[in-house]
Parts: C-alpha cells; structure tokens; sequence
C-alpha cells in the first residue's frame, strides 16, 4: 500500500477539490490559487482566482496527476468578474456541468453553470448565472434515481449572511428575491441557531434550481439545530455522498478550522451531527470531498504546509477514508 496522505499536484497550487469517477477514471475539480498580490482581509479578497483547472488520475494512489489545462477562464463568463472560487461537476446524459461560484460585476457572489461534452472539457459558461443562487461553494449530488440537487453556501466573504433571515426561512419558507440584501447581516447570537446552509434540486436541464432553496439543517441528537456557537456548525464548503443509503452532508466549521459530518435519511436532511472528519489544517480554510474510487473511500483536502502557511496558496492532498461498523467515519489522520 502506497504511502498516504500524499500531496497531488505538487507542481501548483490547488485547492477546494471536487472529486468524480468518470469513465474509469477519477477527475478532481479544484479552485487554482495563486499569488495576486491582493490585500488580505477577513472577506477573503485575496483569494482572486481567475481560472479552473482539471486533474486525473488512473490511480490516486500512485500516479501522477494529468493536467488537462485550463477548462474555464473568467474572461470566458459574461456576467463573472473575479474570485473564482469553488465548483463543482455533474455529469448527466454525456454532458459534464461544472457548477461553479464567482462575483459579479457589483461585487455579489453567484453559482453559475458552465457545460461540456467531456469531463476534461473545455467548458463553455452560460450568459447569466443561476437566477436565485446567491453565494459560494457548490457541491452537486446526483442521486440513485437521477435528480440532481445543489448544496451551497459560506459564511463571511462566501455573503451566505447577506441573503436570508434565518428566522424568515423558518417560518416562511426561502423567497430569495432578485439580490442579496447587504444591509441586513444575519449573523445570529451565539446560542441562536447557526445559520445553514442551502439547498435545492436542478432542473432536468441543470441550468436552473428547480424549486426554492431550503435550509440544509445540522441538528444535535435531540433534533435541534446546532447553535451559531459551536465551532462545530456550517460555515463553508458544502459536500454530500451516499453511504450504505445514507446520506452523508460534511462541511467547513470555517473559524474554528474542523471538517465535520451529519448523516440524513434523504437529501433534504434534516442531517444529525455526527462529529470531526478531519481536525485543522496548516492554513486558515479546511475544504474537502470524499468519493469511493476502485473500492477505496478517499478524503481529498488541501493545507498550506508546502507554500509554508500562505494561506490563499494552498495544495491538494489525499488520504484514505474508513468507516465504523455502525456507518460512523473514523477520524482522517493528517500526519
Ligand atoms: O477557495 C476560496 C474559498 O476558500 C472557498 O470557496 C472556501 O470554501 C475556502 O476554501
């Protein structure tokens, strides 16, 4: 057995993986760092990136990473100006979806759908972003029976604060409205409930939501909400998979630096709590994927260790994933 975690793309720097098996292979969908020279601030404005890169692997393992180059530049979307940041690939019918967040001209984070006819792309972006997808970090999740639904959302620089009440969304259901509201900044009170993140099922054609986004609920074993806190609620980096029928949603605990997980029995939750899948990492943002490859579980993170703490210069990793008997996941060992 190979020598893990090991980093995957040493040769630059990567971050915010999204990992997928298609045809064979697993293909890995990272944000690309680089070193803009922007001011550091707590909104993450030095995070510019401006294009998306694919890797693939045969086996991840051992292998080298294949580059296949640049699969969508922000030149190339119409309505996105910078900041580039996490995304994500469906494939449906032959068709690849990459679905990925950037801001607009006003400065207002979007999820946007870019298509392809091959995972290696390139992608062609479509000219508005999704209507009603405020926000970062989408992870798309293809269920047994097909449908597609989109988890999003990040706290701070992610503007997930900017775009509903959260006790608007409980008692009234989601109405997004045209534009995020900046004005109202809905952090909560620590011993309030943490504000969720979103989700919502795609239309058939992937281009649009489907429906209203709802709140994706983390609640403790009492069947309450995790309170805004604990270091152990949502901030970022949204990530659903099916385990033994299962689902699966884990996230970014963000300023406390956790990977944690909570386990559902459909994909609209609620989800319970069910603990740390990775503890912090060298570098301020933590942000994975797991996927199943060739019979193994793998946990795909980044950390900051080889730009030597940089922390918008971050590099890929990987390391295997195990789960208990009773479905519970054994805590992933970086050393
Ligand atoms: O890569 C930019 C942002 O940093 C991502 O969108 C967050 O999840 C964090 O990793």
């Amino acid at each position: 057995m190979a020598k893990l975690p090991r980093y995957l793309f040493p040769s630059d720097y990567m971050a915010d993986p999204a990992a997928h098996v298609f045809n064979g292979k697993l293909y890995i969908y990272p944000s690309h760092d680089w070193e803009a020279g922007a001011a550091f601030d707590d909104d993450g404005g030095h995070f510019q990136m401006k294009d998306y890169h694919v890797l693939s692997f045969n086996d991840i393992e051992n292998d080298e990473a294949t580059d296949h180059g640049v699969i969508l530049d922000v030149k190339d979307v119409k309505w996105a100006e910078k900041q580039m940041w996490d995304s994500d690939v469906v494939e449906k019918d032959g068709k690849y979806y990459l679905i990925f967040s950037a801001k607009d001209y006003n400065g207002v984070f979007h999820l946007g759908v870019a298509i392809a006819d091959r995972p290696e792309g390139p992608f062609i972006a479509q000219e508005h972003p999704i209507r009603g997808a405020y926000s970062i970090d989408p992870c798309v999740f293809k269920d047994d029976d097909g449908q597609v639904y989109c988890y999003y959302g990040g706290l701070w620089g992610g503007q997930l604060q900017w775009n509903v009440a959260p006790q608007k969304v409980l008692k009234e259901g989601v109405d997004l409205g045209p534009a995020p509201d900046r004005k109202t900044q809905l952090f909560t009170a620590p011993d309030m409930p943490a504000l969720p993140s979103l989700m919502a099922r795609m239309s058939d054609d992937l281009l649009q939501f489907a429906e209203a986004p709802r709140q994706v609920l983390v609640v403790d074993n009492d069947g309450q909400p995790l309170k805004a806190g604990d270091p152990h609620r949502f901030f970022e980096a949204s990530w659903m998979h099916k385990y033994n029928g299962k689902y699966y949603f884990s996230y970014s605990t963000g300023d406390s630096h956790y990977l944690c997980y909570a386990i559902g029995d459909n994909p609209y939750g609620p989800f319970t709590y069910q603990g740390v899948i990775l503890e912090p990492v060298v570098g301020w943002t933590t942000h994975h994927c797991i996927v199943e490859f060739k019979g193994q579980w793998y946990l795909l993170y980044h950390d900051c260790v080889p730009s030597n703490d940089i922390t918008h210069l971050r590099s890929l990793k990987v390391q295997r994933l195990f789960y208990n008997e009773d479905g519970t996941i054994k805590t992933v060992v970086n050393e």
